[in-house]
């Protein structure tokens, strides 16, 4: 460990730790579930922390915050109903608003805390939580998903931490399963599902597991209900973002960038073409 910095050791990623030098730590606090920090880096901005594993940083949040949005709301028309399964930061959320389609936005976030500390130190990310058809509900995303009556939504965004912690469940196939319920046929899913360098692992049984249960289409690192061509999109973003005025444009996420996702490495593209 270098003094002045922060490092990202994990289990998960053994042999190796990302640091990015700390100018001051901004909160730290310790939920029923998990360490939550919050640090101003010196080239990354704020960096949201929990259980010693990076969440987001304000430089390259909408890389991921953007394509786990719209890659599924994209590929279908006019998506009404969303879920979104963690992402208490409210990034996600405020992708979901840009699209004037949606009628209905739930999100149910294990961790109060996490949302506490996104309104605190990250405004232009919590500004998701001002749109009035967000619905916010506190609590494990595998028993709410249980509750939920089979066919109500139209995508499903699970915006999950990793598979050590509160965010285990949210990775094995009884967890899909209920998803699978709760979509509308049609209906699309993405998913967290790690990295192609240091988890080929963990993406094999997610895609394994939801090509058993959804048949359609299903890629890494998202999968859909049936009859979707996920791969190119359907409903372009740029006819109907920006419905709240106040949020900064896309950053990332264009129709080209869409079907590039899905070309993968050799060495990747031959493991999910196996499963
Ligand atoms: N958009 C920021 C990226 C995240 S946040 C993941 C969120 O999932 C956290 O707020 C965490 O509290 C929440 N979470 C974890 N488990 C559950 C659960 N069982 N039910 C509901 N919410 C949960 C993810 C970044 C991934 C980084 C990968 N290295």
């Amino acid at each position: 460990v270098i003094p002045g910095w922060f490092s990202e050791i994990s289990p998960m990623w053994p042999g190796e730790a990302h640091s990015l030098k700390v100018e001051r730590i901004l909160f730290q606090g310790r939920s029923d579930y998990q360490d939550v920090m919050v640090f101003q880096s010196s080239t990354y901005g704020k960096v949201l922390v929990l259980d010693g594993v990076i969440q987001l940083t304000e430089r390259d949040e909408c890389a991921y915050q953007e394509m786990i949005t719209h890659l599924p709301l994209c590929s279908i028309p006019n998506p009404k109903k969303v879920l979104v399964i963690g992402g208490g930061d409210g990034g996600v959320l405020r992708e979901v608003s840009r699209h004037s389609s949606v009628v209905q936005i739930d999100i149910c976030e294990i961790d109060k805390m996490v949302i506490d500390v996104s309104k605190q130190f990250f405004p232009d990310i919590a500004i998701g939580y001002e749109d009035p058809r967000v619905n916010l509900h506190i609590g494990d995303g595998v028993a709410f998903l249980k509750a939920v009556p089979e066919g109500t939504y139209d995508a499903i965004i699970v915006d999950s931490s990793d598979p050590i912690g509160p965010a285990e469940e949210l990775f094995k196939k009884p967890f899909f399963e209920s998803v699978a319920k709760a979509l509308r046929p049609g209906g699309v899913v993405s998913t967290q599902a790690e990295s192609i360098w240091l988890h080929m692992h963990i993406i094999q049984d997610i895609v394994a597991n939801c090509r058993q249960i959804f048949k359609g289409s299903v890629n890494y690192a998202w999968t859909t209900g049936p009859a979707v061509d996920f791969k190119h999109p359907v409903n372009p973003i740029d006819a109907n973002q920006d419905t709240c005025k106040s949020k900064a444009p896309l950053r990332f996420y264009n129709p080209e960038i869409h079907t590039a996702a899905f070309c993968l490495p050799s060495f990747a593209k031959k493991v999910i073409d196996s499963i």
